[in-house]
């Protein structure tokens, strides 16, 4: 893509007509001792998935479906950072492109209070040393229609603005944005700039959300993210609750 500008961060793409899954490819890669900044790339998964072994509708030649090979020297516990950086990344990059988009923490990116792209983060640790970190960025850019049981809560980049975005500008974009980003975790382990616009894009805090997570719901107004990413809630009775992404899903009221 001639929009990268970028040391290590996708300068080697490989890029599929139809695999399962690119966090499925991009860690048997890792795995077999890929370097860092790889990009697996498909034009359809035909097992493409979100947390918690939800489905991702992942269908041909319309959407951006890849997946970023990583291995940060820190601490696994600190693994879920890299979706805060992969959320800013995208949400700056489609901004850049002139769309208001905003981030629903922890791994979702909304226009129109659709979403738009859902991040995945998987990681291979052993103790306490990271093998690896896939994090997998799935983006309705250019889809047209979407399946019975999501079309009331998922939209693309096209359908809201009216005209067809170029895939490959917005890739560029997003690696570029996620290698400024993610160098900050990498040298300073720090993800405050990443945090600023997790902060200045959300479209949860002030607001009132529900939690949903392991089978419990929580009511209470989003206050805050903090320095290491979790979401603070206080609840009708003024008790305050850091979230952190992990199991979590979060609808606003
Ligand atoms: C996510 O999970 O949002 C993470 C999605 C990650 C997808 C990328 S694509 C490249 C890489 N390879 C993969 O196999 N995955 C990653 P979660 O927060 O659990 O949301 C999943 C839910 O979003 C589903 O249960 C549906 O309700 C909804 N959904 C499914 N497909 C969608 C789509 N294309 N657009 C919007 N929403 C969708």
């Amino acid at each position: 893509t001639p929009y990268l500008n970028t040391e290590y961060i996708g300068r080697k793409i490989l890029h599929f007509d139809s695999i399962d899954s690119t966090n499925i490819k991009a860690k048997e890669f890792a795995q077999r001792g890929e370097e860092e900044g790889t990009v697996i790339i498909s034009e359809e998964q035909t097992k493409g998935r979100g947390r918690l072994g939800r489905s991702w509708a992942s269908p041909k030649g319309e959407g951006i479906w890849m997946s970023i090979i990583l291995k940060p020297n820190i601490n696994p516990m600190d693994a879920s950072k890299v979706t805060q950086i992969g959320a800013a990344a995208v949400c700056n990059s489609i901004n850049e492109m002139g769309i208001d988009a905003l981030i629903k923490w922890p791994n979702d990116i909304v226009l129109n209070r659709k979403k738009v792209c859902g991040i995945l983060t998987e990681m291979s640790a052993e103790l306490n040393i990271i093998n690896y970190i896939v994090i997998g960025i799935g983006i309705n850019a250019n889809i047209r229609k979407f399946p019975e049981d999501i079309k009331d809560m998922a939209t693309s980049l096209k359908l809201e603005i009216g005209n067809t975005i170029s895939r490959k500008k917005l890739v560029g974009k997003i690696l570029n944005n996620f290698e400024e980003l993610y160098n900050e975790l990498v040298n300073n382990n720090s993800i405050s700039k990443s945090l600023n616009i997790c902060r200045k894009k959300s479209i949860l805090l002030g607001n009132k959300v529900k939690i949903i997570s392991r089978n419990q719901e929580i009511i209470g107004k989003a206050i805050d993210i903090t320095n290491e990413g979790e979401l603070i809630i206080e609840t009708e009775n003024g008790k305050r609750e850091k979230l952190i992404s992990g199991e979590v899903s979060v609808r606003g009221l």
